[in-house]
């Protein structure tokens, strides 16, 4: 070694992706559909393989800094985040798991019209019939860490934010558990805070006069859809397995559903029938991209599922990781400053490669 050797100063690649490890901590344990207990497929598994992928990529993993309610209590309800920040303390004080033998929320009932008519309905008072009244599905139980790991995804989310309004072109956001089928009042789909919707709202706040977000993930982002299905500063655009064809979130995710009122025209959906691959898959991408550029978005926010991915177990559509490299570049082209939030994909070999695939047109 001479006197020359050391170390070699090397330009810091940009940060790339941001992470908590507090979004581990959530652990569903279950998922209950019609009625069967399953161990179910959003586990913490998914967030190890993204990193090592992401990591074998050499991209640059940062924490994400915790941030405050402000730009979260502009998407979310008050008493629905008050509810899902206390509802497991509430229902560990109820007695129910020593009773029933059953430690996660789990709604049993469900106010809906069918229940209720025309009379007015109110809140209940025991935990496990309000459980029913801010969730809307049975498969979507939450533990003593759930609000911990939806609280860290959101961080994860808002300092992508953040890093992208100081200059860098593009973050994905490795938030587990997923956002999209979270409306303004109510959780479901796997899904209990909605990042990407914050995330465009945080954009909005930084100065973007009009965000789009583009959801690729195989599932329609209800969530998303619903809370910005009224304005017109914020274009939400979707590709999905049709809802119609009896795909979760089965009643919305149509066509013929555009917006309204100043919203009208910011919405577009493109349900696609089960069995489809990369060619009509990627071809709706790029309609999306268009309308998302002709919306005039100075920022954009990616949904990214991969359950879109042929081995996934969770839809019956059949995209190739090519066809995930492809969706990338015609929305990297858009050379918009992006934020990646991720969304669903459950098939833990292919997880990892498949975002790769996808983010690698944006830090290229
Ligand atoms: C974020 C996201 O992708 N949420 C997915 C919500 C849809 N889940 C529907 C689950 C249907 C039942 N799953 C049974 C497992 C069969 N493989
Ligand atoms: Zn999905």
């Amino acid at each position: 070694m001479g006197w020359q050797s050391g170390p070699v100063p090397t330009p810091q690649p940009s940060p790339t992706v941001v992470w908590s490890p507090e979004t581990r901590l959530h652990r569903p344990d279950a998922e209950i559909w019609v009625g069967v207990r399953t161990e179910g497929t959003e586990v913490p598994e998914r967030v190890d393989r993204i990193l090592q992928a992401v990591r074998d990529e050499q991209w640059q993993v940062v924490e994400a800094t915790s941030h405050d309610d402000d730009v979260l209590a502009e998407v979310h309800d008050s008493d629905f985040l008050c509810h899902l920040g206390t509802v497991h303390e509430r229902w560990r004080e109820s007695g129910i798991p020593e009773l029933v033998g059953q430690d996660r929320v789990v709604p049993y009932m469900f106010a809906t019209e069918a229940m209720l008519g025309q009379l007015p309905g109110r809140l209940p008072s025991a935990v496990h019939a309000l459980a029913g009244w801010y969730c809307y599905d049975t498969m979507t139980l939450v533990g003593p860490d759930t609000w911990r790991s939806a609280r860290a995804a959101l961080d994860c989310a808002l300092t992508a934010v953040d890093l992208v309004s100081d200059g860098h072109r593009a973050v994905y956001a490795v938030c587990r558990p997923p956002g999209h089928h979270v409306t303004r009042t109510g959780y479901g789909g796997s899904c209990y805070l909605n990042n990407a919707a914050v995330a465009a709202q945080a954009l909005r706040r930084k100065g973007h006069e009009n965000v789009a977000v583009v959801d690729v993930d195989a599932h329609h982002g209800n969530g998303t859809a619903s809370i910005f299905y009224d304005r017109g500063d914020v274009f939400y655009g979707s590709v999905h397995v049709d809802p119609g064809a009896g795909w979760f979130p089965h009643v919305v995710g149509f066509a013929d559903e555009v917006g309204s009122g100043e919203g009208e025209g910011t919405t577009l959906n493109v349900p696609l029938s089960p069995g489809t691959g990369d060619g009509p898959w990627c071809d709706a991408v790029s309609l999306l991209a268009e309308r998302a550029a002709e919306s005039g978005a100075t920022a954009l926010v990616v949904s990214l599922g991969l359950d879109a991915a042929v081995d996934d177990p969770e839809s019956p559509l059949r995209v190739s990781r090519d066809g995930y490299a492809r969706a990338g570049s015609e929305l990297a082209e858009l050379a918009l400053p992006t934020v990646l939030v991720q969304e669903g994909g459950y098939h833990l070999d292919s997880l990892g490669g498949l975002v790769t695939a996808f983010v690698t047109p944006f830090v290229t």
